[in-house]
């Protein structure tokens, strides 16, 4: 390990080994045992190795590990918030010895770095998660991944890095904290405030960001964070454009922008702290700690999961040993009459303030309304809508499912002829029989094979609502848990519209159009659905349609007027 020390930002790591050593390590990793790293722990190491962690040299050892849960600072004293540890399962972890050295690899199979084991211990995880993140509702992403995602034992030891994590994108907004303090230090830099943020950036950031500067009398560095975010925020590639359409109106060389590969926490206070020693890694004096900085939002009561001001109070205890100012956030509202920004509590109470929430720009994409300009910029609202279509040219599935015989290949051939006849959406149908040919020919009946199958579907139908298509499926899909699995699935990019074909099985029975019924019945076929494998009934499904006594056209109606109703149709 190597330590850079410059006057501002303090002792910076840099784990990555350089030379003649390099190749005998990597030499050396071809006979370790190998552990993959999951998409956080990759987040983790890169920070760690390029010195962002800095004075971390490698996961946490136990007794720093209770050191930081328990008292917010390392076993030396030195303040540092969030337990950056390595979680392994049990099997794993029973083949490492103390002192064996093992090779961290990403999901291709590069070796990033060498852990010397010295620590393996299994951690009270609810405890890390009340004392950490103050809760264990899992409605708060960190508690969820600690009790439900983790593995259960934790490794510690330090690191010799091989090489960072690799990435395709951005590659030129991307900095170790060295390159970054270099950089600074090439400007004449010596006052930057940082700016962290997970989310697309409007003109109240613009004028929140200019002020900050202003008040320090120094430079600004927008530095979003790319790793991992809150689940279901905007993806980093769009927020990314959206950056770098905001530059572009930052007086001349008095900002720039920095990529930070950090997998957040949403962890409030502590986070806060966290995030301010990660920017006086990167060189920075400043940091703007705003509302809720980092906060995930509301628990599973409703109540929020910290208070407003939590974080901005912890920074505030801890401002002796952090060694980084905070710029305390003040919202920004628009104030018609003056057509400017002003932060909230200096506006004259006779003034109209404006402001729109994320909610309500959410609505005003999905409905294609307009975006005012005083809220954000062309440039970047063209971004979000590009990203963001409104809902009738967003992708979706219909998910027909039902007994054999119920309706469902009916309705879902006559709803894609609709469809086409349109002629202005992508669809493709997924029926029950199409797919049996042509993506599960080797699959059975069986529950897992039923399972597979329907995970099968799940995942084209999911590919082609992401990319903008129309997907419609009809299979008999008997059980819940795994339906309940593709709606996660696929509502996650974009919609997701169950459709119940209820037609009582009597009804199938009688219909029998391929007289499978009748065989089932006299036990030529086995483990026939209805007859002897279950069809468990959809706990919420979107429509529930019974074709007994409606037409084929009744039926489509139903589904046509649901999807114009949601907003899915033009
Ligand atoms: S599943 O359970 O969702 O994987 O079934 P699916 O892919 O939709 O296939 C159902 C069609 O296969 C025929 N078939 C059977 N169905 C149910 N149970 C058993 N044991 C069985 N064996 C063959 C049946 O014709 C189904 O077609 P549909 O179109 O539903 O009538």
């Amino acid at each position: 390990m190597t330590q850079l020390i410059e006057p501002h930002g303090g002792i910076l790591c840099d784990l990555l080994i350089q030379g003649e050593k390099l190749n005998q390590l990597k030499k050396d990793s071809l006979h370790l045992e190998s552990l993959t790293l999951n998409d956080r722990q990759l987040c983790d190491i890169e920070m760690l190795l390029n010195g962002s962690f800095s004075p971390l040299i490698g996961f946490l050892t136990e007794a720093d590990y209770n050191s930081v849960v328990n008292n917010l600072h390392l076993s030396d004293g030195n303040i540092w918030p969030i337990p950056i540890t390595l979680d392994v399962n049990e099997e794993f972890s029973k083949s490492i010895t103390i002192g064996d050295k093992i090779v961290l690899r990403d999901h291709e199979g590069v070796a990033i770095a060498i852990m010397t084991v010295s620590d393996k211990w299994t951690p009270d995880k609810e405890n890390e998660a009340e004392l950490v993140y103050g809760t264990q509702d899992i409605g708060h992403p960190a508690a969820n991944y600690l009790l439900n995602q983790s593995g259960e034992v934790y490794l510690g030891g330090k690191l010799d890095g091989l090489e960072l994590p690799r990435h395709y994108d951005y590659k030129l907004q991307r900095h170790s904290p060295a390159e970054l303090r270099a950089q600074f230090k090439k400007m004449g830099w010596t006052t930057i405030v940082a700016f962290q943020t997970r989310n697309p950036m409007h003109r109240a950031h613009k004028e929140l960001t200019v002020r900050a500067a202003r008040e320090i009398g120094g430079n600004l560095l927008i530095h979003p964070v790319v790793g991992m975010t809150k689940p279901g925020d905007v993806d980093h590639y769009t927020r990314v454009r959206c950056y770098k359409k905001i530059m572009e109106k930052f007086p001349e060389d008095t900002a720039i922008m920095s990529l930070l590969p950090l997998a957040m926490r949403m962890g409030g206070p502590r986070e806060a702290l966290w995030h301010a020693l990660i920017r006086k890694n990167y060189g920075c004096t400043h940091l703007i700690v705003g509302r809720d900085h980092a906060g995930p939002g509301i628990d599973s009561k409703g109540n929020p999961f910290y208070g407003p001001y939590d974080a901005q109070d912890m920074v505030n205890k801890y401002a002796d040993e952090i060694g980084v100012e905070m710029v305390p956030f003040k919202l920004m509202v628009y104030v018609e009459e003056r057509a400017e920004y002003m932060p909230i509590d200096e506006v004259p109470e006779d003034l109209t303030k404006l402001n729109i929430s994320g909610t309500e720009l959410r609505r005003r994409l999905d409905q294609d309304l307009d975006i005012p300009e005083w809220f954000s910029y062309p440039e970047v609202v063209e971004e979000l809508r590009h990203a963001h279509p409104p809902k009738d040219r967003r992708g979706f599935t219909v998910f027909f499912t039902g007994l054999s015989g119920s309706g469902k290949s009916t309705i879902a051939n006559a709803l894609l002829v609709k469809f086409l006849e349109h002629g202005r959406r992508r669809v493709t149908l997924l029926d029950g029989d199409i797919v049996r040919i042509n993506l599960s020919s080797e699959l059975g009946f069986s529950k897992e094979h039923r399972n597979l199958n329907i995970t099968r579907i799940g995942f084209v139908a999911s590919e082609i609502t992401k990319n903008g298509g129309i997907a419609i499926c009809a299979p008999i899909a008997p059980y819940e848990a795994i339906r309940k699995y593709n709606r996660e699935l696929i509502s996650k990019v974009g919609g997701y519209i169950e459709v119940h074909v209820s037609t009582p099985l009597e009804t199938c029975e009688k219909r029998d159009v391929k007289g499978l019924y009748a065989k089932a019945r006299k036990g030529i076929i086995k483990g026939f659905t209805g007859i002897d494998d279950p069809y468990e009934k959809p706990v919420n499904p979107e429509l529930s349609i019974d074709t007994s006594n409606i037409s084929q056209e009744e039926a489509v109606q139903q589904v046509l007027i649901y999807l114009e109703n949601q907003g899915f149709l033009a």
